[in-house]
């Protein structure tokens, strides 16, 4: 993965009746969960984000379906398939990004450590590009 960006992988507690995934704030993700939420019923051809986040750690699991996820941190770029329910991607740096290649089916769920704030959000890819050397991760 690009720095700032890692994978995450989840416990399945499987028996015979089927699979459960439980997700807990510090435990399961690194951080306190303050926001979730999921994406779904996406038009295939549309693309999403687009943008950067000034100050936001998030987990983004696919938990049905598949899409992608493009990641860029001024640098690097890497887009990541998602399609499995037990791993995710965790976004600490400073990361513009854009998911897309949506399934039909595709649910989308975000765990994310603040609560909305338009004011954390990068909308402007060259100033995204201009800043991305002050936000390097070690
Ligand atoms: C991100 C990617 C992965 C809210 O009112 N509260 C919320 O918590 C969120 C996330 C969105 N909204 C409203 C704001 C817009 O009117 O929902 C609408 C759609 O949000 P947005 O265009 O930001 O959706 P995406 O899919 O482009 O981006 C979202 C997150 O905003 C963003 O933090 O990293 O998913």
């Amino acid at each position: 993965m690009i720095a700032g960006v890692e994978r995450i992988a989840f416990h399945i507690h499987g028996d015979d009746r089927g699979s459960l995934i439980a997700i807990e704030s510090n435990a399961d993700v690194p951080f306190s969960i303050c926001r979730v939420y999921y994406i779904f019923n996406t038009c295939p051809t549309a693309v999403r984000g687009k943008h950067a986040h000034k100050d936001l750690k998030q987990v983004l699991v696919c938990v049905h379906g598949s899409c992608d996820i493009l990641l860029d941190n001024g640098y690097e770029q890497q887009t990541v398939h998602l399609s499995e329910q037990d791993a995710g991607v965790y976004i600490y740096g400073y990361i513009w990004r854009e998911m897309l290649n949506f399934s039909d089916d595709c649910v989308l769920l975000t765990l994310v450590n603040r609560p909305y704030s338009k004011a954390d959000y990068v909308f402007d890819y060259d100033y995204f590009c201009a800043t991305a050397r002050n936000h390097a991760v070690e």
